[in-house]
């Protein structure tokens, strides 16, 4: 499957923090499975050094870029940062992927494809024809867990709110707009979801095979659970709070 050539120019972005082991992998698989791509590395200066890899990748292929940031604030910011960039440089399609191999850079095509009749495509585990390989039953009933309280907290017509293996059109970032976007974890990703929807964008599902990564280490903690809980909730109660206030009709 071809990457569809009327989205534009396309770029992934993958977030990393002590990635060493994982980053020149995945590169390697994003150039394979999808050559007209380009990709940029967005590192908060990982102490293991993942940033000096990714600059020898970029010398070597023109076709990657890296972006250094001071320090670790969380996924959200790194990816606000990588959108601007992609922004300021006429990208037509962000996409988001992980440095750890759990998105599969062979489903790229696919997940383009679909992005050629929405607004935004999210790579989805939990339904059907999605799946998880090696993930231990603690974490996915965590993940479903956390999906499920989102959809019925925010009433979202979606079962992978959390997931972070995504293409949006450079359009659908500018309609929602990222100033006022302060989520940092995995809430950030409900958190462009539901401003996505809100302003009646198409945002479609596929189903991806995600893969636990085997080397390097999670970067999800109590914070990032308690963060996204936590504002989940509020914005749910804000909109249940709004919808009382709107007089009847
Ligand atoms: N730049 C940046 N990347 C991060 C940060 N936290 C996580 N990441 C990256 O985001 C991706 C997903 O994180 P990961 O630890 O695998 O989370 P998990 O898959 O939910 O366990 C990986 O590529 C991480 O290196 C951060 O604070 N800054
Ligand atoms: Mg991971």
């Amino acid at each position: 499957m071809e990457i569809p050539a009327d989205l534009g120019r396309v770029l992934v972005i993958i977030p990393t923090y002590n990635e060493r082991d994982n980053i020149e992998g995945i590169v390697g698989r994003v150039r394979e499975a999808a050559p007209t791509v380009d990709v940029l590395v967005v590192d908060d200066a990982s102490p293991d050094g993942t940033g000096d890899l990714a600059d020898a990748l970029a010398a070597a292929d023109d076709q990657v870029r890296v972006l250094h940031r001071a320090g670790k604030e969380g996924l959200g910011p790194a990816y606000i940062a990588g959108f601007r960039w992609a922004a300021e440089r006429g990208y037509d399609v962000m996409v988001e992927m992980d440095a750890d191999g759990s998105h599969q850079p062979e489903e790229l095509p696919r997940l383009l494809t679909a992005l050629q009749d929405a607004d935004l495509v999210i790579g989805a585990r939990w339904i059907p024809g999605g799946t998880v390989h090696n993930w231990p039953m603690s974490r996915e009933v965590l993940s479903r867990g956390a999906n499920t309280y989102a959809r019925l907290m925010l009433s979202l017509p979606l079962h992978d709110a959390t997931g972070g293996f995504r293409a949006f059109r450079a359009a659908t970032l500018d309609k929602i707009g990222l100033d006022d976007v302060d989520s940092r974890g995995y809430c950030f990703q409900v958190d462009l979801a539901l401003r996505a929807l809100r302003e009646g964008l198409r945002v479609v599902e596929v189903p991806i095979t995600f893969v636990e990564r085997t080397q390097g280490t999670s970067k999800m903690s109590r914070d990032v659970l308690a963060e996204a809980a936590l504002r989940v909730t509020r914005w749910g109660l804000a909109d249940r709070v709004a919808r009382l206030r709107q007089p009847r009709r």
